[in-house]
């Protein structure tokens, strides 16, 4: 396998805006996933981002918390993920808010805990999309194209294809795959099952499960072992 910045397979991403209850969450934390994300498009507040923290902390599991709102960066996570979206028209989603963060925060901000995130935006219908004005309608060149500006251009850590809510176009991720070298790539979502798990799995170091944890959360358990026993595929 590739070298990893993160040494991560799988990921569970928590969003502070949903309901999770104690029972569930342990399961999630108990589950033999690599770390748990917290993050969401919309809703995100400090407070409720504290209370996830503090819960998810009863676990020994990294915990990183993925910056969306200035107004929700908690202190305490064991490390930041901050999203550039790359295939948004508007720049605050680029540079903007990330310059306000740094006039506001400045010499608070723990440089060596930040992992910067290549953002490519995929799904049209998302919150994600309507959030950011991003440019969904790429083909698989396209998105290639995004991730190679992150990865060859920018030499960004992370590139992250998110479909957040649907399963992705997997020509589309073997593109990608195939100009990927340096960055870690993260694939997210609708994954809902083994199947899907195991075929992302195959094509990205990273993949990153959300939404199934609130709707079927045996399945949800269940891609942790579907996505540790695929071995990724060489391109
Ligand atoms: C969302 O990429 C994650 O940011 C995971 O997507 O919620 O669709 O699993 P899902």
């Amino acid at each position: 396998m590739r070298q990893m910045i993160q040494p991560w397979r799988h990921v569970f991403k928590l969003d502070p805006d949903r309901e999770l209850g104690d029972r569930e969450l342990e399961a999630v934390c108990l589950s033999g996933t690599d770390a748990i994300l917290v993050g969401g498009s919309t809703g995100v507040t400090y407070e409720n981002t504290v209370a996830l923290l503090a819960r998810v902390r009863q676990y020994r599991l990294t915990c990183a918390l993925e910056i969306s709102d200035l107004e929700a960066v908690v202190p305490g996570f064991d490390l930041y993920m901050i999203p550039m979206v790359l295939n948004s028209p508007d720049t605050d989603w680029i540079l903007g808010h990330h310059r306000r963060a740094i006039e506001r925060y400045g010499s608070l901000i723990p440089w060596e805990q930040l992992l910067t995130e290549g953002y490519i935006v995929l799904n049209g219908d998302s919150s994600v999309a309507r959030l950011t004005g991003a440019d969904s309608s790429l083909s698989g060149e396209g998105a290639a194209a995004y991730a190679q500006i992150a990865d060859k251009l920018m030499s960004l850590p992370v590139v992250y294809l998110e479909y957040s809510g649907v399963f992705g176009d997997m020509d589309t991720v073997r593109t990608v795959r195939e100009t990927v070298e340096h960055s870690q790539l993260f694939y997210g979502g609708g994954i809902t099952g083994v199947a899907e798990a195991g075929q992302a799995a195959a094509l990205c170091d990273t993949v990153v499960v959300g939404n199934v944890i609130y709707q079927d959360l045996q399945q949800a358990l269940l891609t942790v072992e579907a996505v540790k026993r695929t071995p990724q595929i060489e391109l």
